[in-house]
């Protein structure tokens, strides 16, 4: 039940071809109460190129199977035994938002207040039974688009499009984390006469001078660490589970490497450490008044 003939449609063809190479590595849950319906759209994903396909045969199933792992996507049918449809869709909605896993509903239900109540608790699109397997193809293919370009956004909207160090923003998102780490260290680092090496060698230089910077650093933290531009040359290193003894050690690592790089611009940094217990903002201050500290006293050094 083909109906690709015309030009655009095998332009969308082709896109989905290659969409084929991702959804090999998505988790997909399929949950239906007949295995005859669950068969039917394993069959048709498995067209598609999906292989990680996990079944549920009702809504419990479905939640207690979230609990334990991650899906790209959940399609479930609406009329089930023990949780239906819209209860499952109801139960994941307050837990997990509309822009982090799409749900596709499929029924046989063609009352058009079963569609529309269906979609407003949360579903994200709805195909009856008896659909052609292109409806399902193009429908799926939309989706998943639609949240590949968001998940693009998401990450590019935390990254600093110059350095690829975390922006600002990103703050935000560790302030979240924080409250998981027993004790945290925060680093205030600015690069010293940054202005000159602009006003001697030109913005251009200046950029590169800022991503060697970003490299140094990054090749110096360890996984879990953060690096984030705090402003222009200014950075911030927050370190979960470490002290000032890890701030220095790193500190020492990324100067020596400053020093010994073939970089053919020489240039220096100054730093703050604040490792008390005290929140995220007190101790971010606390770090940057150090760094003025370092700053004052001739620049080129480590403030504790
Ligand atoms: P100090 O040692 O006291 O930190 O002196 P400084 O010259 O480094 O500090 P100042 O705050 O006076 O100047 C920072 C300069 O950084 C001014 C600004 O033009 C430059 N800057 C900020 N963002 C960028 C950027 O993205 N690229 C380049 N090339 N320069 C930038
Ligand atoms: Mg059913
Ligand atoms: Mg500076
Ligand atoms: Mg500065």
């Amino acid at each position: 039940d083909y109906v690709f003939k015309d030009n655009a449609s095998l332009v969308y063809l082709r896109k989905l071809i290659n969409r084929i190479y991702k959804n090999q590595f998505f988790n997909v849950m399929v949950v239906d109460d007949s295995a005859v319906g669950r068969k039917s759209i394993i069959n048709n994903l498995g067209l598609l190129g999906f292989k990680n396909i996990i079944e549920a045969r009702n809504g419990i199933e479905a939640l207690s199977l979230l609990k334990k792992e991650n899906f790209n996507i959940i399609i479930t049918d609406l009329h089930m035994p023990k949780m239906n449809g819209f209860e499952l869709v109801k139960e994941i909605r307050k837990e997990i938002p509309i822009e982090e896993i799409p749900i596709l509903v499929l029924s046989s239900d063609s009352n058009n207040m079963t569609l529309i109540k269906t979609l407003k608790i949360g579903a994200n699109d709805f195909i009856l039974k008896s659909f052609k397997k292109e409806e399902f193809f193009i429908r799926l293919n939309n989706l998943l688009d639609i949240y590949d370009t968001f998940n693009l956004y998401k990450t590019k909207m935390y990254i600093d499009p110059l350095t690829g160090a975390y922006n600002r923003l990103y703050l935000e998102i560790i302030k979240s984390e924080i409250t998981k780490w027993s004790k945290y260290t925060v680093i205030m680092l600015d690069i010293d006469h940054f202005k000159k090496v602009n006003d001697t060698y030109g913005h251009l230089k200046g950029d590169a001078v800022l991503k060697h910077f970003v490299g140094l650093v990054k090749s110096n933290i360890r996984k879990n660490d953060y690096l984030i531009r705090y402003g222009g040359e200014e950075f911030l290193i927050i370190l979960p589970e470490a002290d000032k003894k890890v701030a220095i050690k790193i500190l020492q690592k990324i100067k020596v490497k400053s020093l010994t790089s073939d970089f053919n611009i020489k240039y220096t940094f100054s730093a703050g450490v604040a490792d008390e217990k005290m929140d995220l903002i007190e101790k971010i201050k606390l770090a940057d008044e150090r760094l003025y500290k370092a700053k004052e006293s001739g620049r080129d050094k480590f403030v504790l």
